[in-house]
C-alpha cells in the first residue's frame, strides 16, 4: 500500500488493527518530543505546520483540529515582563473596585430598586485596567483615538475610573442612575444620547456591541482606502460578556471581520462563565466552544486562561495530569470552586488524582483559593493584548478567563451575583481590607466614595499613564449642504414618462455623488439588492468598496453596467444582511464624531425587512447620535405587489414613528424626495441637528410631476393641498400619501364627475411630524393655560377645508389615525391592516380598501351620515363602483 494510503486510512480508520501500529506511533511522538524539549514549543510547532502542509499537498486528509489544550495560549517562556508599576496599579485597581462598588451599593442604599451591577465590572477590573494603563490610545497624531465598545454593565467601573481621572465629578458619582434632580448625574449605562462628550457606543443591548465593533472596524479600512482619513494604528477594541456570545448578532458576522483582514479588531470576551441566571455552558466550556467558532472563522484566538500562579504547578507537572484534570472539569464545576473556596478545590479538583493531590500538599487552602484565573493577572493580560495589537494577519479574540463577582466574598461566582446591587455591612468591611481602602469602618458601611488627593502617587501614575481617554467630541459644521438647485433634475418631474420614486432616488444620488463637494462623503449601502433598485448605473459610477480591488474578471466586463469592485469603491455592498448593513449605517452615521467627517449614508433596503428586524439596532443608532437616511424601498402594502405577505410591508411607519429622532416621510412625488433629502441634509451636517430620515420609496411607475411653486414648507411639515377641487367649494377632504396619492387623486375624479361632490387632495407626507407637532403645540398649551392658544400645523394647514377627511394610506390605519386627536370625528382613515396577499396592485387595493373606488365610496358614506348626501345613493355608489361591502375584514383575513 502507498505511504499516502496507509496514512489516510490511519485517519480514516483509526482503531484498524491491521494498519494502526501502536510501535510506529510511538516512535514518531518519541521524535516529537525531543524536539520540543531540545529546541522548544515554537520550534514544535513549526515542525507540525509543515508537516501538516506537506501532508495536505500530497493529498492527505488531515482532519482540522479547531481546540487548542486548555492552557494558554502564549506560554510562558514566550511572555516578556510587564513594563507598568504592578504594585501601584494593583493600588488604583483597587480604588476603581471600591468606587464601582459603592457607587451601586450607596443608590441601592438611598433608593432601593434603582439598580445597577457590580460583579460584571467586578470581573472585567484587570482587563480593562490593563487597557487603559498600556493600550488605550486617545489619539494618534491628530487624528482621533482608539474605539472600546465596554460590556454595558461594566459602567460603574468605567465611571470609577473617570471619577479617579477628574473626569467626572463627585457629584455626578453621586447622582449615578439620578439623572433628573437638577444636578449633574450619570446614566445607567453607556449612552452617548444622555452623555455625549463620555460615551460613544451604547452597547447594554446585548450583541450590537460585537456587531457594530466589526463593521466599525471594517469602515474605518473603508474610509482609510478611499483616502478620507489617513492610516493609523487605531484599534477598535470589543469587550464582550461570554453570555452575550448567545446573541446571534455576537457571531453572525465573524468571517466578515476575518475576509477583511481586520487586524485593527481586537474582541476581548470576559469569559466569567456566568450569564445572568447561571453558568452560561455549566456542562461543558465556553472558553473551548468559542476558540472553535472564532478560529473556525478565521480569527487569530488567544486562549487567556490561567494566571502566573499556576506555572509553577505545571512546572512541577511532569506527566500530564494537571492539564488531564483541567480538561476534563467543566464549567460548572470552575464556578463552584471558586464558590466553595480552598478546602472544595482541593478535595474535588486535586482530590481526583494522588498525583495532583500530592503536587499542592505545601499549599494552603487559601492558596488554592486565590490560584489566579487569566483574566484577572496583569501580565498574562499584558502579554495577550500585547500580541493582539501586533498581529497583523486579521482579527484577534482574546478569550479571558475570569470570576464574576471578583473579591466580593459571599457574591464570588454565586449564581444570583449578576443581581447582587448591595453588600452586607461585613462584606464592605471585608471588601475594604481585602483591597486596602483607607476610609474608617463606618465610611466603609455608607459605601463612601474614595478618591486620594491629587498629588498622591496613585493619581500622578494614573494621570501620566493616560493624559486622556478616548472621549466623545464633535467639531463644529463646517459643511456646506446643497441648495436645491443642485436638485434640479428632480424638482422639474419625469416629463410624463411613468418612473417610480426609487427611479427618482436613484438618479438623485447619482447627482448627489457627483456633487463636487460632498459627492465622495455619500457612503450607498445596499443588503444585495441594489438590482432589486435599479442600482446598477451607480455601480458602475463609484463601484464597490473591495478592500482586495477585484481579483477576478467580471463575467459582464464588456457591458456598460458591469459589476465593478474597487479598492477604493464607494458603495458598501454587505450581502445579505440588514443587521450589517445598519452596522455600517452606524458606523458611517456616526464619523461625523469619530472619524470628524461627515459621512452621509443612504442604506436603501426592502423596507419590510427593516425596522422590524433590525429596530432595536435602529434604536442604538439614534442613542448613538446618528445621522443619514434610511431609504425603506418595495415599499406599501399593495405597491409592492406579487410577493406575499412576507415582503408586503404596511407597517414600518408605525415601527418608525417610535424612535424619537427619527423623522419618518412617505412622499408620493420625486421633487417631495428632492426637498426632505435637501432640507436633511441641511438640519442634520450643516447645522449640526441629531436627527435621521426614514424615507419611503414605492416601485410603481407613474408620471413624476414639476414641482408646484411654495411647498417646500408643506413638504416638510407634512401636507399640503396638491389639487383642489376643480369645480366648486370642496365637500370633503382627501388624503393621500406615496403612491395611494394616485388613488386619492382617481376618487377626486369620480365624486366630481359621478356624484357632483367637490373634494380637495391633499399630499401628506408625514403624518408622524404632523403629530409630532401637533403634540409639541398641545403641550404648550397644557403648561400656559393664561397664554393665547397655539395652534398645530395640521389645523392651521385645514383652514377654510371642510367636510369628512379621507385619509388614505398603503400603511396601516395607524399611521394616519396619529392626527385623530386634532382632527376629531372628521377622520376616516382607510389603510392596509392585515396580511399581505400575492395578487396584483388593483386586486391588491380592492381588498385592502385603498383603492381610488374604495376612496370614493368612503367619501360618500360618510357624508351620508353627515346627512350631506343621500343615503340611498351612497349604498347604491357601491354596486355602481364595484366595491364589495360584504366582503371579508382584509383586518383578520
Ligand atoms: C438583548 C439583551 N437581552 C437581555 C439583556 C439583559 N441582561 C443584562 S446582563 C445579562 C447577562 C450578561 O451576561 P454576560 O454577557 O455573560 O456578561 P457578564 O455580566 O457575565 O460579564 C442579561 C441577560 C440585555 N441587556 N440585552
Ligand atoms: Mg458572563
Amino acid at each position: 500500500m502507498a505511504t499516502v494510503e496507509i496514512q489516510n486510512r490511519i485517519l480514516e480508520f483509526p482503531s484498524n488493527p491491521e494498519i494502526d501500529s501502536e510501535e510506529e506511533v510511538g516512535e514518531w511522538l518519541e521524535a516529537f518530543d525531543q524536539v520540543v524539549e531540545a529546541e522548544g514549543r515554537q520550534h514544535g510547532r513549526t515542525l507540525l505546520s509543515a508537516l501538516v502542509e506537506r501532508a495536505r499537498e500530497s493529498g492527505v486528509n488531515v482532519p482540522v483540529q479547531l481546540n487548542t489544550p486548555y492552557v494558554n495560549t502564549i506560554p510562558v517562556e514566550e511572555e516578556v515582563p510587564y513594563p507598568g508599576d504592578r504594585l501601584l496599579e494593583r493600588r488604583i485597581k483597587s480604588l476603581i473596585r471600591w468606587n464601582a462598588m459603592a457607587m451601586v451599593h450607596r443608590q441601592n442604599k438611598k433608593d432601593p430598586g434603582i439598580g445597577g451591577h457590580i460583579s460584571t465590572y467586578s470581573s472585567l477590573a484587570t482587563l480593562l485596567e490593563v487597557g487603559f494603563n498600556h493600550f488605550f490610545h486617545a489619539r494618534y497624531g491628530d487624528q482621533p483615538g482608539d474605539f472600546i465598545y465596554f460590556q454595558g454593565h461594566s459602567s460603574p467601573g468605567v465611571y470609577a475610573r473617570a471619577y479617579l481621572e477628574g473626569r467626572l465629578s463627585e457629584e455626578q458619582v453621586k447622582n449615578f442612575r439620578h439623572e433628573l434632580r437638577g444636578a449633574p448625574a450619570l446614566p445607567s449605562y453607556p449612552h452617548p444620547w444622555l452623555l455625549p462628550d463620555f460615551w460613544h457606543f451604547p452597547t447594554v443591548s446585548m450583541g450590537i456591541g460585537p456587531l457594530n465593533a466589526i463593521y466599525q472596524a471594517r469602515f474605518m479600512r473603508y474610509l482609510e482606502n478611499r483616502g478620507i482619513i489617513p492610516a493609523t494604528p487605531r484599534k477598535v477594541w470589543a469587550f464582550v460578556g461570554d453570555g452575550e456570545t448567545d446573541e446571534p448578532e455576537s457571531m453572525g458576522s465573524l468571517t466578515l471581520a476575518s475576509r477583511e483582514k481586520l487586524d485593527n479588531l481586537i474582541f476581548v470576551i470576559n469569559c466569567n462563565l456566568q450569564r445572568l441566571d447561571g453558568p452560561v455552558r455549566g456542562n461543558g466550556k465556553i472558553i473551548n466552544e468559542l476558540e472553535a467558532a472564532f478560529r473556525g472563522a478565521g480569527w487569530n484566538v488567544i486562549k487567556l486562561v490561567w494566571g502566573s500562579d499556576w506555572d509553577k504547578l505545571f512546572a512541577r507537572d511532569k506527566s500530564g495530569i494537571l492539564l488531564k484534570r483541567m480538561e476534563e472539569a467543566v464549567d460548572g464545576e470552575y464556578q463552584s470552586y471558586k464558590a466553595k473556596g480552598g478546602e472544595y478545590i482541593r478535595r474535588e479538583f486535586f482530590g481526583k488524582y494522588p498525583e495532583l493531590l500530592a503536587m499542592v500538599a505545601d499549599m494552603s487552602d487559601d492558596e488554592l483559593h486565590r490560584l489566579n484565573r487569566g483574566g484577572h493577572d496583569p501580565q498574562k493580560v499584558y502579554n495577550a493584548y500585547k500580541r493582539a495589537v501586533e498581529n497583523k494577519h486579521g482579527p484577534t479574540v482574546i478569550l479571558a478567563h475570569t470570576v464574576k463577582g471578583y473579591g466580593l466574598g459571599s457574591a464570588e461566582a454565586r449564581n444570583a451575583t449578576h443581581q447582587e446591587k448591595k453588600l452586607a455591612d461585613q462584606a464592605l468591611t471585608a471588601f475594604r481590607s481585602r483591597f486596602a481602602i483607607p476610609i474608617p469602618e463606618q465610611a466603609a458601611r455608607d459605601g463612601s466614595l474614595y478618591r486620594p488627593p491629587d498629588n498622591s502617587p496613585e493619581i500622578t501614575y494614573l494621570l501620566q499613564r493616560r493624559k486622556e481617554l478616548p472621549h466623545r467630541e464633535v467639531p463644529a459644521s463646517n459643511f456646506d449642504a446643497p441648495t436645491l438647485d443642485h436638485f434640479a433634475e428632480s424638482i422639474a418631474g419625469s416629463k410624463g414618462r411613468a418612473v417610480s420614486t426609487t427611479m427618482g432616488f436613484v438618479s438623485m444620488l447619482r447627482q448627489l455623488l457627483k456633487d463636487p463637494k460632498i459627492g465622495k462623503l455619500i457612503v450607498p449601502i445596499i443588503p444585495d439588492e441594489g438590482r432589486t433598485f435599479g442600482m446598477e448605473s451607480i455601480i458602475r459610477q463609484v463601484g464597490i468598496y473591495a478592500s482586495q480591488g477585484q481579483l477576478y474578471k467580471p463575467h459582464d466586463q464588456d457591458m456598460l453596467l458591469y459589476y465593478r469592485e474597487e479598492k477604493n469603491g464607494q458603495i458598501l455592498e454587505e450581502g445579505i444582511t440588514e443587521a450589517g448593513s445598519m452596522a455600517s449605517f452606524t458606523a458611517a452615521g456616526t464619523a461625523y464624531a469619530n472619524y470628524k467627517v461627515p459621512m452621509v449614508p443612504f442604506f436603501t433596503y426592502y423596507s419590510m425587512f427593516g425596522f422590524q428586524r433590525i429596530g432595536d439596532m435602529v434604536w442604538a443608532f439614534a442613542d448613538s447620535r446618528g445621522k443619514g437616511f434610511l431609504m425603506g424601498g418595495t415599499a406599501g402594502r399593495t405597491t409592492l405587489a406579487g410577493e406575499g405577505l412576507q415582503h408586503q410591508d404596511g407597517h414600518s411607519l408605525v415601527l418608525s414613528s417610535t424612535v424619537p429622532t427619527c423623522h419618518s416621510y412617505d412622499p408620493a412625488y420625486v421633487y417631495e424626495i428632492a426637498v426632505i433629502v435637501q432640507d436633511g441634509i441641511r438640519r442634520m451636517y450643516q447645522e449640526g441637528e441629531d436627527r435621521f430620515y426614514y424615507i419611503t420609496l414605492y416601485n410603481e411607475d407613474y408620471a413624476m410631476p414639476e414641482m408646484p411653486p411654495g411647498i417646500e414648507e408643506g413638504i416638510l411639515r407634512g401636507i399640503y393641498q396638491y389639487r383642489p377641487a376643480a369645480q366648486g367649494q370642496a365637500v370633503v377632504q382627501l388624503f393621500g400619501s406615496g403612491s395611494i396619492l394616485n388613488e386619492a387623486l382617481r376618487a377626486q375624479e369620480i365624486l366630481a364627475n359621478k356624484y357632483a361632490v367637490p373634494a380637495n387632495v391633499w399630499s401628506v407626507t408625514s403624518y408622524n411630524e404632523l403629530r409630532r407637532d401637533a403634540l409639541a403645540v398641545e403641550r404648550w398649551n397644557r403648561l400656559h393655560p393664561a397664554d393665547t392658544e397655539k395652534r398645530p400645523h395640521i389645523l392651521t394647514a385645514l383652514d377654510g377645508a371642510d367636510g369628512p377627511i379621507i385619509a388614505a394610506t398603503d400603511f396601516m390605519k395607524a399611521v394616519p389615525d396619529q392626527l385623530s386627536p386634532w382632527l376629531c370625528n372628521r377622520l376616516v382613515t382607510l389603510g392596509t391592516d392585515g396580511f399581505g396577499r400575492s395578487d396584483n396592485r388593483e386586486h391588491l387595493r380592492q381588498h385592502f380598501e385603498i383603492s381610488a373606488e374604495s376612496i370614493a365610496v368612503a367619501a360618500l358614506s360618510r357624508l351620508a351620515r353627515d346627512g350631506k348626501f343621500d343615503a340611498q345613493r351612497a349604498q347604491n355608489a357601491f354596486q355602481e363602483l364595484a366595491v364589495d361591502a360584504e366582503k371579508i375584514d382584509p383586518a383578520i383575513a
